[in-house]
């Protein structure tokens, strides 16, 4: 299948610091990983990273007609991102949403998803691993 996998805010930052919540390997690597996941499933994917809330509106409504799944780890936005919600909303495309930490047992704010309202799936607190379950659930 032809899956989007969209990475916000900071991700790029990865392994610089809070290796005890996100890991000491970099963004790169979680790129790679991705790659190989998704080669490992027999999807075609395509990365997009951004710390832009717009630019990720952007390429959700550019997936329509031509992804027929996104992953998606919104970060920051997950907490607050309406129009990140409605982007997805408007495409219809099928969603799995991915976390690398455990949202669940950090502060409250972390607990709240607007995308989770959306996603057919929440994949949270398994790492790099959590994008190659994200992955699986388009081999259904
Ligand atoms: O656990 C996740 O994957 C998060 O989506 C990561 C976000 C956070 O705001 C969400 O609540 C949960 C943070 C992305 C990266 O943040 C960094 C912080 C310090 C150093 C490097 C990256």
């Amino acid at each position: 299948m032809k899956i989007l996998v969209i990475n916000g805010p900071n991700l790029n930052m990865l392994g610089i610091r809070e290796p005890d919540i996100y890991g000491k390997q970099d963004f790169k690597e979680l790129e790679l990983y991705i790659r190989e996941a998704a080669k490992s499933l027999g999807h075609d994917v395509t990365l997009f990273q951004s710390n832009h809330e717009g630019e990720i509106v952007d390429i959700i409504q550019s997936a329509y007609g031509v992804f027929d799944g996104i992953v998606i780890n919104p970060a920051a936005y997950t907490h607050t991102s309406v129009a990140i919600l409605d982007a997805l909303k408007a495409v219809g495309i099928p969603t799995v949403e991915v976390h690398l930490s455990d949202i669940s047992s950090r502060e409250e704010f972390r607990k709240f998803s607007y995308v989770s309202m959306i996603a057919k799936k929440t994949v949270y607190g398994l790492g790099f691993e959590g994008y190659k379950k994200a992955l699986e659930y388009f081999c259904k």
